[in-house]
């Protein structure tokens, strides 16, 4: 008999609420946890401005009504201090903690298909059995670490944004940001105040959009007040999250129009701007529109045209993820910031006093990178996971195979939750981590029941899911951008389009499907 009927790998949004679900239905659950506490990407990254881009009315679990209605978001878009405190509340409220194993990263999973069960291996020489695995492990858990000559020769500090120190100091100091995604926004907004200099290296120009963030004030207890109902509409809206405004086509408003259209949505803001308009990702010219007048909102915030021009994105807007921002374009207006376009003056090496960028050598104190993840795949083929001859990295090294991007053929009772070719990455977290979380709770409740304890996708279904889902993006303007989405951030790394661009509403209707005709394409036995 294995150990425990589940073991959980990773403590953040949806191992605690998989461990919470599965330990009320009666399963005997361990979680198994590298960090010293809860929160998983709100654990690790603690830099400076990091914050949410949904809604915190919205990205914030909706399974428990008490737990809704009780915790007060101070801001419209939460800070990670806030973030984390929520997941550490959840965590003492629902008592978690007593089946957390902490500061162990899970290295080895093995499945013996005599006694079915996985056996899985961590860092601290840890060995445990279990019937089933679920892989919580978070989309963007696995920094992308590049391989930039003289990395480990720079004598000042190198910091990352995805596992920042707490007593890092940087006011007066001579500091550069490697990144322009999200958390490199993010960080160099919020320290372009208070360091002595600034010196950001960009390779992409990206699009933000205002995140308008601020006190949440009385928009709190109006959203509480009818909080199930919202919780349900969201679960079937495409992103998992609702916008103020109606979705419209931008085929069908005339160019007088869209300046006022467009103008409305600015002032709304955040992630909302571009999912209002329901052909934007599939209309190349209707993407032109929108792209070319958010490019005119950037060159308008930057006093220096030839520093403006350096900023502006010129691939399709949204096909790589939207960044968020409260006055990251304004910080370039500051005497003491550079923009360095290492497409223009690359990267040379890293020098002991700082970066080599074309001919110049740029002295530093502190570098902080910013450089993304192994998006999607890299925490689950980070871990040498094993079924008899087969390797889940030799499986997906042509691109992840998944049915519902929930299980993947060969290795039976493992699943993923926001695993790959699922909405996850292109939807609210909360929302798609709450569907799996339960979508899994309730089969294993089903094999329980009928005294089954295997299950396995049938490999017609699963080669029909990459398909549709391969498909459906290429519907879309998605596949033609350089984006993580793509694996394109990381060398070597196949391309392929990784999310489900159907939407969570889609998505939720075709596995309610599948779990309602008795798990159709799954094999249980
Ligand atoms: O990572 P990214 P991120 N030399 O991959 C550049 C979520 N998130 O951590 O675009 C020089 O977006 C790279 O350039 P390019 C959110 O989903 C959310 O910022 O590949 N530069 C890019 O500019 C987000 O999308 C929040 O050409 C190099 C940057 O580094 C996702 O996480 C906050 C380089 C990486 O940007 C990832 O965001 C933070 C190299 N060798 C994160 N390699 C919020 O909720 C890469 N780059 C707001």
């Amino acid at each position: 008999m294995a150990d425990h009927d589940v073991i959980v790998i990773g403590a953040g949004f949806a191992g605690l609420y998989q461990l919470h679900l599965l330990r009320q239905r009666g399963f005997d659950v361990l979680v198994i946890e590298a960090g010293e506490d809860v929160g998983g990407t709100w654990y690790w990254n603690r830099y400076p401005g990091a914050r949410c881009d949904i809604e915190s009315i919205e990205y914030s679990y909706s399974f428990d009504e008490d737990l809704q209605q009780e915790w007060i978001w101070s801001e419209r878009y939460a800070a990670q201090p806030e973030l984390l405190s929520y997941a550490r509340h959840v965590a003492d409220r629902f008592d978690l903690r007593r089946n957390i194993a902490f500061g162990a990263r899970v290295e080895a999973l093995d499945w013996d298909e005599t006694s079915r069960h996985w056996t899985v291996r961590t860092s601290n020489g840890h060995v445990r059995t279990a019937t089933y695995v679920v892989a919580a492990t978070g989309c963007l858990s696995v920094p992308s670490r590049p391989d930039l000559a003289g990395l480990d020769d720079f004598g000042g500090e190198l910091l990352w944004t995805s596992s920042w120190p707490d007593d890092a100091g940087l006011a007066g100091k001579r500091v550069a940001v490697v990144g322009t995604g999200s958390s490199g926004l993010q960080t160099i907004t919020a320290i372009a105040p208070v360091v002595g200099s600034l010196t950001v290296f960009q390779r992409t120009a990206c699009y933000a959009v205002p995140a308008h963030n601020g006190p949440i004030g009385d928009a709190l207890s109006a959203v509480k007040a009818r909080y199930t109902d919202r919780r349900a509409a969201s679960r079937m809206t495409p992103s998992g999250y609702q916008c103020p405004l109606e979705t419209t086509n931008l085929a069908e408003i005339s160019a007088t129009e869209l300046p006022a259209v467009l103008d409305k949505h600015w002032e709304v803001g955040g992630l909302c701007f571009t999912d209002a308009f329901a052909d934007v990702l599939v209309d190349p010219d209707e993407n032109e529109r929108v792209s070319t007048w958010v490019r005119e909102r950037i060159r308008a915030k930057v006093d220096d045209p030839a520093v403006a021009a350096k900023l502006l994105p010129t691939f399709p807007i949204a096909t790589k993820r939207l960044c968020v921002d409260t006055g990251y374009y304004e910080v370039y207006n500051q005497d003491n910031v550079e923009l360095v376009d290492i497409t223009a003056e690359p990267i040379e090496r890293i020098t002991e006093r700082g970066i080599l960028a074309g001919t110049r050598e740029h002295e530093l104190d502190v570098i902080i990178m910013a450089t993304g993840f192994d998006a999607m795949t890299g925490a689950l083929t980070a871990m040498d996971v094993r079924s008899g001859d087969l390797t889940l990295r030799e499986k997906w090294e042509d691109g992840p195979r998944t049915y519902l991007g929930l299980m993947s053929g060969g290795f039976p009772n493992l699943f993923t939750v926001c695993g790959p070719q699922s909405p996850s990455v292109l939807s609210n977290m909360l929302t798609s981590i709450e569907y799996h979380v339960g979508w899994i709770a309730n089969l294993l409740s089903h094999l329980r029941a009928r005294g089954l304890a295997r299950v396995e996708p049938l490999p017609e279904n699963e080669d029909n899911w990459v398909r549709a889902t391969n498909d459906l993006a290429d519907l879309t303007l998605m596949p033609q951008a350089a984006s993580w989405y793509m694996g394109a951030n990381i060398p070597g790394k196949q391309r392929v389009f990784m999310p489900f661009v159907g939407g969570v509403g889609m998505y939720k209707q075709v596995a309610d499907g599948v779990a309602a005709a008795g798990y159709h394409g799954f094999e249980l036995t």
